[in-house]
């Protein structure tokens, strides 16, 4: 997502899944002791239509279904992450998407902390600043500079 000129921050998308809600302080915790601010905030149990919606590049992968079930299990947390070069810093923190290479390589991640395995890993982040325009549109009202791209999406200038 493009940088805040007034502000020199960068937006990313921060999910804390449903296997790590409990963990949620926790997790705030840390995300605001790495220098994060938490622009917006949003709990939400996803439907399954949302969630494959939401995932749709991961459309027929073998862990897709697994994916899909899992993270309409519970209630996942939205956040509206702000922070210079939020995108790469969030990945950092989250660590690796695989638990097992998290606890070797990144013992202090939340992936290796709060994670169970390479599906209920803990924690979301977008990986591109494309990824990052769709993804925060998907989960919060953006102004029209940041317009959302998912299907059926209602930009804000149309909502008004
Ligand atoms: P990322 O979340 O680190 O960006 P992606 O490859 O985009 O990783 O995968 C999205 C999510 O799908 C992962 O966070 C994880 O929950 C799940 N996932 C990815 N790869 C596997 C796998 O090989 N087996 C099971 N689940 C997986």
């Amino acid at each position: 997502m493009a940088a805040d000129p007034k502000q020199g921050k960068e937006q990313t998308l921060g999910l804390i899944k449903p296997n790590a809600y409990s963990k949620r302080a926790d997790i705030i915790g840390l995300i605001k002791k790495d220098g994060f601010t938490i622009a917006e905030q949003k709990e939400v149990t996803l439907t399954r239509n949302q969630v494959e919606n939401f995932y749709a590049e991961h459309r027929g992968k073998k862990f897709y279904d697994e994916l899909c079930t899992f993270m309409t299990s519970g209630p996942t947390i939205a956040l509206l992450l702000e922070k210079a070069d939020a995108i790469k810093e969030w990945r950092r923190v989250m660590g690796p998407t695989s638990v097992e290479t998290a606890k070797k390589e990144a013992p202090n991640s939340i992936r290796a902390l709060y994670g169970e395995n390479v599906t209920k890993n803990a924690a979301h982040g977008s990986d591109s600043p494309e990824s990052a325009k769709r993804e925060v549109g998907f989960f919060f009202h953006v102004e029209d500079t940041y317009a959302m791209i998912k299907p059926n999406a209602v930009s804000h200038k149309d909502a008004i």
